[in-house]
């Protein structure tokens, strides 16, 4: 397909696609993927380690009018968490508001960029990198795991990429007709009902509501809802 572009390195994916711009007046949406990236990006000018070694880095833009952008990122979790349950017999979680993990070690990281024309949104950008086949890593050895390490078998990464653009479009248009359920997203937490800490604070994690927000209990019983552009959290465990 014309709107599925592969290149063999690039800087980042999300930074490269948004060359294909004019593909959306043709398509639905646009995807891009990389075997390797130069300067992979986390949130917060954080990076991602991005090696070639058939992994996933795959960016995909569209533009949908998606009122609440927070939940795009909601709908991204779920989806690479969907799409990763369906080919792997392995117990995936969601950290808030859109890392996976295996137990305690991160396999996958979403970065979610929009676009915006004056006040109304113009595109938005899903980048999914996910570590399939890494035998080691060269910064991350102690936080990261991939596919691989859990499995000790080699991945195909196509048949993934294909999965994922599949959920993503599925739940992007579940967001757009207003019928995304929270609850498929909320019961693949790691930390639901748990203890976690927010900064230096140990918090109760009571939910997510219908906007994408973590739902938190302090110690003195105060119940407040957390936008997820503003605040981390680490497990306690
Ligand atoms: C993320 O940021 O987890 C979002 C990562 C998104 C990467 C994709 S790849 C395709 C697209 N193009 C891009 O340039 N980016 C997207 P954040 O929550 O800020 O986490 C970043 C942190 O994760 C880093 O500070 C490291 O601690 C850790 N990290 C870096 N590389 C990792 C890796 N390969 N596996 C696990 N953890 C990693």
């Amino acid at each position: 397909m014309k709107n599925i572009i592969y290149k063999k390195s690039v800087s980042s994916t999300n930074t490269e696609i948004t060359q294909y711009k004019n593909l959306l007046d043709e398509f639905d949406f646009v995807a891009l993927y990389s075997d390797e990236q130069t300067k992979g990006r986390g949130r917060k000018n954080r990076f991602w380690e991005s090696i070639n070694n058939e992994n996933i880095y795959l960016s995909i833009m569209c533009n949908k009018q998606i009122k609440n952008l927070n939940m795009i990122t909601i709908a991204s979790g779920l989806s690479v968490c969907e799409a990763l349950e369906e080919k792997f017999d392995l117990d995936f979680k969601i950290k808030w508001p859109n890392d996976i993990y295996i137990k305690n070690k991160k396999l996958a990281g979403i970065l979610v960029e929009s676009s915006f024309l004056g006040n109304s949104l113009d595109y938005f950008i899903i980048g999914i990198g996910i570590n399939l086949n890494n035998k080691s890593f060269s910064s991350v050895n102690n936080i990261a795991t991939s596919i691989y390490l859990e499995t000790k078998k080699f991945v195909n990464r196509d048949d993934l990429i294909n999965i994922i653009i599949k959920k993503v479009l599925e739940n992007i248009n579940k967001l757009d007709a207003n019928n995304f359920s929270i609850s498929n997203y909320e019961k693949r937490l790691n930390h639901l009902h748990k203890e976690v800490y927010l900064g230096s604070e140990q918090v109760l994690t009571k939910g997510v509501d219908n906007n994408g927000n973590l739902i938190i209990e302090k110690s003195n019983g105060v119940v407040e809802t957390l936008s997820f552009e503003e605040i981390s959290i680490k497990n306690t465990n």
